[in-house]
């Protein structure tokens, strides 16, 4: 362990050291070293924290993620009212707002102009150089207090680099384009809905309940206006961003002082051309008074400030024939439609593809194949398609279909009800093998240790392996010809893959990859059915019939155990000698409701509630009294409280006493159902 002084020396390198990659990676979109580099720092960073608390900051990049999740934001109150600017859309417009400016000031102006950040506005207040409050804009008088979500943005100090006793200071957050594509890609192959341009993921983002989910997604702040501030004269919006730079702000790097109108109006148009260059979208250029004296002076109208004006850019849409819509299988399964174009220039770039989403998307706006379509590209990265040009129909238009089997494996594809997305259930879809393998062999599932991506590459990339079943088929001469494998790891593999095939049934229901099957279902279904050849026998109703069991879940079984390529590799799990029933003895030896949570409130029909909290706990449960994300049942019998609220808000079940009951071994047998 190194000295208090040594760790010191290495906490402050490594935080200057990772401050100057956040720098790289979100200003200037130009990262010196990879994800898991920086990952390497960050823990490096923690470790040493974690060995010498004392060393710890509240500006430390590991203290970012502090809060608990909340369940509403508070409002608060601007102490300085956010203005909005006015817009101009043509050079005219511009030429008049600095005839209006040299009138009232009385003076020729110079200006400064800086692209105009297309996010959402926040304000940070810093006291005795901390940060204490963040809030959105709002309507400019009450915003939402989002401090905590404020403090997982990598690129917002934590502590100015001078200590002022109040500095409040206003700023755009924004998600940068890749970021913004990343997201949206990995929103599609979960099923989830994609938010329709950076603006809106950065919105949703900062507007997370739970701080860790704004942490997991790539923000940035740039900040430009100074609300409040008691220090050293400042005279000019170019000092301004001087001085929140030298602060510790991050600040949009291309503002340009201006000397005269003609100069504005030409570095505008310069960015009508280049605004594509930039990592993160921008709508126009704010254009504002240089001189801040001038900017008392001038004042503001009821809603914004006259000295200040946006430069609209003009939108880029164009128009293009959809060819065909071709279907792209992800690696989680989602199929995703994809539209093939006549080959347009959009924003400087050529497109030729856009993609449609989902098919709930494509019944939206209604896009047939044939059609004329604008489009346009969402952050700028990837194109979607805006709307269909009905006028333009003939009458040829095919309306598109999903495909009811898989493009690339065959086989079915399932659309479940309150899903957007249509899923591929085959278990050896060449699409998704290598996830359905990684799951398979991760600690809850068959826990086959030192299988990792790498090797699960190879595997995959070499045809050794065509589904997970073929892993217990692998020999040592396979294994000895992969890269980086010597003789000790492939023993190592070789006796870590021969022990799972005792795993047993519960972890081998969660390692084959059926969709909702979670661990605990898997339990549950082992415990209830003992062998995976009845699970496999099982029709929906007598799935549903089990409590815990939906007909979400129901369904995705049934469909799960109909594949063809099902049958094909379970029988092949079944010749390597994989375990596929639940052992007796182990079946008893589990409580039925082992470290099940449950609250009780109400009076229940027919046992008091020291009768069911000793039921519960008999049985391995515990019993808890207040309602929490850890409670897994609440038991309510009549005039149920406030606690009935709190669980259906957590969509925690809610069970009655008939239902408890039928949870536990002798319940069938208790007074309460017979009396
Ligand atoms: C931006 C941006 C927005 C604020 C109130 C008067 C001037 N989105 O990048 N607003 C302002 O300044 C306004 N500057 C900006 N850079």
């Amino acid at each position: 362990m190194p000295s208090l002084s040594e760790a010191r020396q290495r906490v402050e390198a490594l935080r200057i050291e990772i401050r100057k990659h956040d720098h790289r990676y979100y200003v200037l979109d130009d990262p010196l070293i990879t994800d898991q580099e920086y990952d390497s720092l960050i823990r490096e960073l923690e470790r040493l924290e974690g060995e010498f608390p004392e060393l710890i900051t509240p500006d430390s990049p590991t203290q970012r993620v502090g809060g608990a999740p909340i369940d509403e934001f508070r409002t608060v109150r601007h102490t300085t009212p956010l203005f909005s600017l006015s817009n101009a859309f043509e050079d005219g417009e511009l030429r008049d707002f600095d005839r209006r400016v040299r009138q009232l000031s009385g003076s020729e102006v110079d200006y400064l102009v800086e692209p105009k950040i297309d996010g959402l506005s926040v304000v940070l207040t810093y006291e005795n150089g901390e940060f204490v409050l963040g809030a959105t804009r709002g309507d400019g008088i009450f915003g939402e207090d989002i401090t905590e979500n404020l403090r997982a943005v990598r690129l917002l100090p934590m502590r100015l680099s001078r200590s002022l006793p109040r500095f409040v200071v206003r700023g755009e957050a924004f998600m940068p384009k890749k970021a913004f594509a990343r997201l949206n890609k990995e929103r599609d192959e979960r099923g989830e809905p994609p938010f329709a341009n950076p603006r809106n993921a950065a919105a949703g983002s900062l507007r997370q309940k739970d701080p860790k989910v704004t942490a997991s997604r790539t923000l940035g702040v740039f900040c430009y206006q100074v609300l409040e501030y008691e220090g050293a004269e400042v005279k000019t919006q170019q000092n301004v961003l001087d001085m929140l730079k030298e602060l510790g702000f991050s600040v949009q790097e291309e503002s340009k002082h201006c000397q005269n109108i003609e100069e504005v109006i030409a570095y505008c148009h310069q960015w009508i051309e280049k605004r594509h260059t930039l990592n993160y979208d921008i709508d126009g250029m704010v254009v504002k008074v240089n001189s801040l004296q001038l900017h008392n002076i001038l004042g503001r109208t009821a809603k914004s400030p006259r000295w200040a004006i946006a430069f609209k850019f003009p939108a880029e849409q164009v128009v293009t024939r959809l060819r065909e819509i071709f279907v792209r299988v992800g690696r989680t399964g989602v199929l995703t439609p994809t539209a093939i174009l006549d080959p347009v220039q959009v924003a400087g770039v050529m497109v030729s593809r856009a993609t449609l989403h989902n098919e709930d998307m494509i019944r939206q706006k209604d896009v047939r194949v044939g059609d004329y379509v604008v489009i346009q590209r969402a952050g700028d990265v990837i194109p979607e398609v805006v709307r269909v040009l009905q006028e333009r129909r003939t009458g040829e238009e095919e309306v598109f279909q999903m495909p009811e089997r898989c493009p690339v494996c065959g086989s079915k594809v399932l659309h479940q009800e309150d899903e957007v997305a249509v899923r591929c259930t085959g278990i050896a879809c060449p699409a998704q093998l290598k996830e359905l393998i990684l799951h398979f062999v991760s600690r809850e599932a068959m826990n086959v240790d030192g299988v990792g991506p790498a090797l699960v590459t190879q595997l995959v990339d070499r045809e050794f392996i065509k589904d997970y079943a073929d892993i217990f088929f692998l020999n040592r001469e396979d294994l000895l010809g992969l890269e980086r494998m010597g003789e000790k790891s492939t023993d190592n593999i070789l006796t870590a893959i021969e022990k799972s095939k005792e795993r047993g049934l519960a972890p081998l229901l969660f390692s084959l990859g059926i969709r909702h099957v979670g661990i605990r279902a898997a339990e549950i279904l082992a415990e209830r059915f003992g062998s995976l050849e009845a699970l496999a026998e099982a029709s929906s109703e007598e799935l549903t019939a089990i409590p815990e069991i939906g007909p979400k879940i129901a369904q995705s079984i049934v469909t799960f155990f109909q594949q063809e390529q099902t049958r094909l590799v379970l029988d092949k799990l079944k010749k390597a000698g994989v375990k596929m029933e639940q052992e007796m003895s182990a079946r008893e030896e589990v409580l039925p409701l082992a470290d099940r949570v449950f609250v009780l409130t109400g009076s229940l029909p027919n046992m008091t509630r020291k009768e069911a909290t000793d039921l519960i706990k008999k049985y391995g449960g515990k019993v808890s009294s207040s309602v929490s994300r850890k409670t897994d049942y609440l038991l309510a019998g009549s005039e149920p409280g406030k606690k009935f609220e709190r669980a259906q808000e957590l969509e925690i079940p809610i069970i009655e006493e008939h239902d408890f009951l039928q949870m536990v071994p002798d319940g069938d047998s208790h007074p309460a159902l017979s009396g």
